[in-house]
């Protein structure tokens, strides 16, 4: 059975419950522990713009990271002997196996206390993930079913004192010395959902202090670079259903910027949503295109388990892992690989096989620059023998279908404003000859590809000169008291960008109350290109946006966060109106405005391209 992200999504988001523990404002300094302040009126919970932030640059530079699903489950290998004798077993989603095969609480604890992977070799992973190129790990420290993974003083569940192991260790202790030692970022899965908490189901308020006492003791106890959430949705017929809302979510992503403002954090600190976190988690899939309004990484399986199945040796090959995570680059996307060790903490050999393929293709002949702080190329678009990155004003054409020496592998360009410079293939010293033809260029190799899984041909570009960088301070804001926009503003002010997400308890300013606000950001924007600029906007509850006097976003039926996008051909150093309007009626608010063009990566739009007059 395949664990999809349809399970985790196929929700209804109920929006319950009040906020039980404040969150604070982000600009709280972190204080160990302490009930942070209430939010409200002048709270806006977005802190900075992930797509450009100094916080997100190792995520966004490194597109390659190893995910690990190691727990309680792992002693089971996906298959479950009942005490009548019969069996139960799962190739795929191993790590539920609990819940698939229903299996009694004392069983399951009978089983964990047996639980000793004493061949957990810390250093060895980070080799194979080192030996793939993979630059940051995650590693899940409890999944669904409670277990914890290190020695937390909130229960007994986990496996310092619930199992075989020596008492000893601590092996996300030897993770994290590890992966600093070879300078790779850690990151930790934390579900949401658990199974084995009676506070889950008997008293949610406890529960989620319980839980807030556990990732301050990971955060204060092994510094994480990211937090990883899963278990947020609600499903109603799950066992147990669970209660997590965006109020929840709110919460927690406050407190957690408290304890920790530097960590990335998934979507799914709230409800896996745009809104949510620093970015977006699709699962087992690859965006066809980049992801709007939010970074995104894609979570897969080697072959179809997350946590080890004895009998799932379904493995995709090197060549196919090397091509998804080329795909997802292409389109700005992370991947995340997963490996599953064994109960003994063995990682199975055609996963380290496999991630050995991977890191070979990436070293060889240069061809890590298709990834490595590379990313959706803008000026063309992606072609059906291949995909495309971008790195500064290098393409890097992944060829998955070679055309034979002397045959044309055709890109469509974009944008009118670039040319094509010199071509070569990585690891080959045979002649590329670029031509223009038709919408675009004709790249004619004149040998053979390199090898199976994607030959790279580097192209040098000349995109157009931007211009200088604007001397701009943001737009004039004017807030309003009311969802109509009517009457005199309360706070009228400059705003170096549009990012808000105000949630349920922030508004624009002190005077504004959380719920019935509006605002009406003018003034003008300069363009440092001539091309087509994309604007997305990620609102709730309302929003139109006019760029040189033309309705280009017009969304004014009340919504949840959502993404809406308009386009407009812009002249490079011309200065443009620009008219925005947001209005909040009850519920959550968020209000960002981001833009993009073939030579200009998706961004919040920048103070410096904006004038308030
Ligand atoms: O239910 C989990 C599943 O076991 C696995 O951890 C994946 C990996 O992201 N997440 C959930 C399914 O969406």
């Amino acid at each position: 059975m395949m664990f999809t992200r349809d399970r985790a999504i196929a929700l209804t988001v109920t929006l319950v419950g009040l906020l039980t523990l404040a969150p604070t404002t982000s600009s709280a300094q972190p204080d160990q522990g302490a009930v942070a302040a209430a939010p409200g009126p002048g709270t806006n919970y977005a802190t900075d713009d992930p797509f450009t932030a100094e916080r997100t640059a190792w995520f966004r530079d490194n597109r390659f990271g190893m995910f690990i699903h190691f727990g309680a489950y792992s002693n089971l290998e996906g298959e479950y002997t009942r005490p009548d004798g019969s069996t139960c077993q799962y190739s795929g989603g191993a790590e539920w196996l609990q819940y698939l095969c229903s299996i009694p609480k004392d069983e399951y604890e009978k089983q964990a206390a047996t639980f000793n992977p004493k061949e957990f070799d810390a250093k060895a992973i980070v080799a194979a993930a080192k030996s793939a190129g993979q630059k940051y790990i995650v590693i899940t420290t409890k999944h669904h079913d409670g277990y914890a993974m290190w020695p937390t003083k909130q229960n007994t569940w986990n496996l310092r004192d619930h199992s075989s192991f020596d008492k000893n260790r601590d092996i996300l202790a030897e993770l994290k010395q590890a992966a600093d030692a070879e300078g790779i970022k850690l990151g930790f899965y934390y579900s949401i959902w658990d199974w084995h908490d009676p506070n889950f189901t008997g008293d949610f308020p406890q529960y989620k202090e319980r839980m807030r006492a556990q990732l301050k003791e990971l955060i204060d106890g092994y510094d994480p670079d990211l937090m990883w959430f899963d278990g947020e949705w609600t499903v109603a017929s799950d066992r147990p259903v669970n209660p997590w809302s965006a109020r929840d979510g709110e919460e927690l992503e406050s407190y957690l910027r408290d304890l920790d403002p530097s960590m990335v954090i998934n979507n799914r600190v709230g409800k896996r949503r745009v809104s949510d976190g620093d970015y977006g988690t699709p699962e087992q899939e690859i965006p066809e295109a980049p992801v709007d309004g939010q970074l995104w990484e894609s979570c897969m399986t080697m072959n179809n388990t997350w946590g080890y199945s004895r009998r799932d040796n379904n493995w995709k090959s090197g060549a196919e892992l090397t091509r998804n995570l080329l795909n997802t680059t292409s389109r700005s996307g992370n991947y995340l690989l997963n490996i599953g060790p064994d109960k003994l903490g063995r990682v199975p050999a055609p996963s380290i096989a496999a991630l050995k393929e991977i890191g070979d293709w990436l070293d060889r002949s240069g061809q890590g620059a298709a990834i490595y702080k590379a990313g959706f190329p803008g000026v063309v678009a992606e072609p059906d023998w291949g995909v495309v990155s971008r790195s500064g004003n290098d393409l890097y054409a992944s060829v998955y279908h070679w055309p034979g020496a002397g045959k044309p592998l055709h890109l469509t360009t974009t944008t009118t404003g670039f040319t094509v410079g010199s071509a070569s293939v990585l690891g080959s010293g045979q002649k590329v000859t670029v031509t223009k033809a038709g919408d675009g260029y004709d790249i004619i190799p004149s040998g053979d590809d390199t090898n199976p899984a994607a030959t790279v041909i580097k192209l040098s570009i000349t995109p157009p000169a931007p211009t200088a960088e604007g001397t701009g301070t943001g737009l004039k804001a004017e807030i309003f008291d009311n969802d109509q926009l009517s009457g005199s503003p309360r706070a009228t002010r400059t705003d170096p960008t549009i990012n808000y997400a105000w949630r349920f308890g922030g508004s624009p300013a002190e005077s504004i109350p959380s719920d019935h606000f509006g605002t009406r950001w003018t003034g003008t924007i300069e363009p440092r290109y001539s091309e087509k600029y994309v604007f997305t906007t990620v609102s709730d509850d309302t929003v139109r946006v006019w760029v040189d006097g033309r309705l280009i976003i017009d969304n004014t039926r009340p919504h949840a966060p959502t993404v809406d996008k308009g386009a407009v051909d812009l002249q490079a150093g011309k200065k443009y109106a620009i008219r925005v309007e947001h209005t909040e009626q009850t519920g959550e608010a968020h209000m960002k405005l981001l833009w993009s063009s073939p030579n200009t990566p998706q961004q919040i739009v920048p103070s410096s391209q904006l004038s308030p007059n």
